[in-house]
């Protein structure tokens, strides 16, 4: 029996349920100038969903310092050419950290700070990641299966994707032989 005022997780693929849930679907027609291969993503249908994400919301004021939001994202399977279906990716437009878990299938997190340096980490269930602040952060869905992970940051942290859009990541994961390689980005 669900209790209106109560929100629950499903432990066993963390999808969220009950009170103060809000969606949003990222559909691959939204991914314009993400993926390497332009050309395979327009082909795409545009509605096809790349994910979807669940955010819980208890805060009154988006920006008030100190607050938190908890959300899961769910990353497809697929590919854009020889490229897997992917998160956009972000900085935060202030400084401040998050944690990423991974629940289900299996990835890759990639981190990259404001000079470049980056790293690529193995996302498989269970594995729990601490993103620090002014890192970008993107995840790859290398299985078959979605890629679900959950993901906790502070609510006046902003979202600044137009970096990502001017100059992407040093790398892209790309299935070569059937396996994920890293791909440097020219
Ligand atoms: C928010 C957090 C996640 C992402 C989600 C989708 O700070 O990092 O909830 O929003 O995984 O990724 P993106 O890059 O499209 O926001
Ligand atoms: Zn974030």
């Amino acid at each position: 029996m669900e209790n209106n005022n109560i929100t629950y997780i499903n432990y066993e693929n963390g999808a969220l349920s009950g009170a103060n849930i809000s969606e949003g679907v990222t559909t691959i027609g939204k991914m314009a100038g993400f993926f390497k291969d332009e050309k395979a993503r327009a082909a795409i249908q545009p509605d096809t969903i790349a994910y979807r994400v669940q955010i819980h919301s208890a805060v009154t004021q988006a920006d008030k310092p100190g607050t938190l939001y908890y959300g899961v994202t769910f990353l497809n399977p697929g590919m854009v050419g020889n490229e897997y279906y992917m998160t956009k990716g972000h900085f935060h437009q202030k400084p401040t950290a998050e944690y990423y878990w991974c629940i289900q299938g299996q990835g890759k997190l990639l981190i990259m700070d404001k000079d470049r340096n980056y790293e690529v980490i193995e996302m498989s269930p269970g594995t729990l990641h601490y993103i620090p602040e002014e890192y970008a952060h993107r995840v790859v869905n290398t299985g078959e299966t979605p890629l679900i992970f959950g993901a906790c940051w502070p609510a006046d942290a902003g979202h600044d994707y137009q970096s990502i859009v001017n100059q992407g990541f040093p790398i892209r994961m790309i299935n070569k032989n059937g396996k994920p390689v890293i791909e440097a980005t020219i």
